[in-house]
């Protein structure tokens, strides 16, 4: 939704990923969520990329995309806000640790924030070794440094090639 005139946005991304029950549908309906919310403005989004799961083998590839937004929103206002966006997506954990899910909506990162709470960790701890958030996250920011890890683009570079493809903009 448009800002107030008088905002002063913060610059957040969001890391979007999921692989049961059409996850491309529903990463398409989750951006459109996520830019109606109020104080939020949608500022990038990636392209979509096919994914080979982290964690256990034995469940579907994901589907994985980063979206840059300007925001006057909190960080846990944010936060309940996408977890809310996720429940209405069935968001569904089947028990197993890493295993597969409807729809995962995480806060990467915010602004220049260090945050670390109980429900909230920013920059995201997995941000740094994983393929499927740092190459779309290029994407949209590629001259972006990292607070308090250093320049995007050096994690890009030694970053493990696990498998990634571009499957639709
Ligand atoms: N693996 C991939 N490829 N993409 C994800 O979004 C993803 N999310 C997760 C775990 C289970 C760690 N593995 C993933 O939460």
């Amino acid at each position: 939704m448009p800002l107030p005139p008088d905002a002063r946005p913060v610059r957040a991304y969001i890391g979007l990923g999921g692989n049961l029950d059409q996850p491309v549908d529903r990463i398409r309906l989750a951006r459109r969520a996520i830019s109606d919310l109020e104080g939020v403005r949608e500022a990038g989004f990636s392209s979509l990329y096919r994914s080979v799961p982290m964690g256990p083998a034995d469940q579907p590839d994901y589907v994985n995309a980063v979206m840059a937004v300007d925001t006057v929103l909190e960080p846990l206002s944010l936060l309940d806000q996408l977890q809310a966006i996720e429940a209405a997506n069935g968001r569904v954990r089947l028990g197993e640790r890493w295993g597969p899910r409807t729809l995962d909506l995480d806060i990467l990162l915010f602004g220049d924030a260090i945050i670390d709470m109980e429900r909230l960790r920013v920059p995201h701890p997995g941000l740094c070794e994983r393929e499927f958030v740092l190459v779309p996250l290029q994407e949209i920011a590629p001259g972006l440094e990292i607070p308090g890890r250093g320049w995007l683009r050096d994690w890009v570079s030694a970053c493990p090639r696990r498998g990634l493809d571009v499957i639709a903009m």
